[in-house]
């Protein structure tokens, strides 16, 4: 159903531009948040140098397809004044609050576990510091472009499933709402990993799409009994007014590892979905049915890649079941 673009991967680490001291050689560019912002589509990137540290760059396009590398490393204002140790910024996903604003919801790895941070910018050259968590270990955080029932609501995955790796990660999204951005109540379950199938842990993707049939979510799933993990893309549609209520939940993934890109690189067989953009909402907000679905991804913690699809397509897999 989703069709990846004839130029894929769109970027790579060739694409991004040397700054020295900062991006030099860079190893790859993968997981990019995703916004339409005043005529231009952006792509926040997470650039890995050869030093395992993390950048992270602004890409605008007019086409949604070749993008251009800003060269300079977006810096947040205010980041450094954080108590914690802060090692890596990654996966931003990025949220239009109207057209005030565009918040960037990261990870950020401490010595404590994973936190979620949120940064703001108006205008892609300035972001600034709106909060940063204090003691939850979680990741795959993403806001709702508008307030649900007065306040601010975001989707995020705890991590509390320890693998042998040492990594610790999750298999449940919890919605959490706030009225400030700054301190979260989470309010309860969404949904939880399907063990023995395709979704085992999961973690949102891009921030929910708002359609007259639910919030419209993609998420990733790792299925962990076949040897290695395979990160796959999967859909599913939440109620508009509970959105802590899920309507219909996709069977298959809509995404998986088969493409060279996908299949070989840092970490392989890995499409990890973290930009959405909808082409055409109508007057009230609403995404239309019939509207072109531009989803970015990162493939094998390595490259960017392009796939896209309509609206009605989701809402389609989502009710297969
Ligand atoms: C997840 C996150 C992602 C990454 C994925 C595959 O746990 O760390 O950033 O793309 O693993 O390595």
């Amino acid at each position: 159903m989703l069709k990846r673009s004839n130029a894929n991967p769109i970027l790579t680490r060739r694409d991004i531009p040397e700054i020295p001291g900062l991006t030099v050689d860079v190893s790859s560019v993968f997981n990019p948040g995703a916004v339409y912002w005043r005529g231009k589509y952006y792509l926040l990137l997470r650039v890995q140098t050869r030093g395992r540290e993390t950048r992270l760059l602004v890409a605008e396009s007019d086409d949604g397809e070749r993008f251009a590398v800003r060269s300079r490393v977006v810096e947040i204002a205010g980041l450094a004044d954080v108590a914690q140790t802060i090692y890596h910024v990654y996966d931003p996903r990025l949220t239009a609050m109207g057209d005030a604003c565009v918040h960037v919801v990261f990870a950020a790895d401490t010595d404590g576990g994973c936190r979620l941070g949120i940064a703001t910018t108006r205008d892609f050259e300035r972001f600034e510091l709106v909060s940063f968590g204090e003691d939850d270990d979680v990741r795959n955080g993403v806001l709702f472009p508008e307030k649900l029932n007065g306040e601010f609501a975001r989707l995020e995955r705890p991590n509390r499933v320890a693998l042998d790796s040492g990594v610790t990660t999750g298999s449940e999204i919890v919605l959490a709402t706030s009225n400030d951005l700054v301190s979260w109540k989470t309010i309860g379950s969404v949904m939880k990993g399907r063990w023995h199938y395709w979704d085992e842990l999961i973690g949102s993707g891009p921030p929910p799409v708002k359609t007259r049939n639910g919030w419209l979510h993609i998420y990733h799933g790792v299925a962990t009994h076949l040897n290695a993990g395979i990160y796959q893309a999967g859909v599913v549609l939440l109620d508009l007014h509970d959105p802590a209520k899920v309507i219909a939940r996709s069977r298959n993934n809509i995404l998986e590892p088969r493409e060279m890109y996908e299949l070989v690189g840092q970490v392989p067989n890995v499409v990890f979905p973290s930009g959405m953009i909808v082409e055409s909402m109508d007057a009230d907000g609403f995404a239309r049915p019939d509207s072109l679905v531009r989803l970015y991804y990162g493939a094998a913690d390595t490259v960017v890649g392009l796939a896209t699809c309509t609206v009605a397509e989701l809402l389609d897999a989502c009710k297969e079941s």
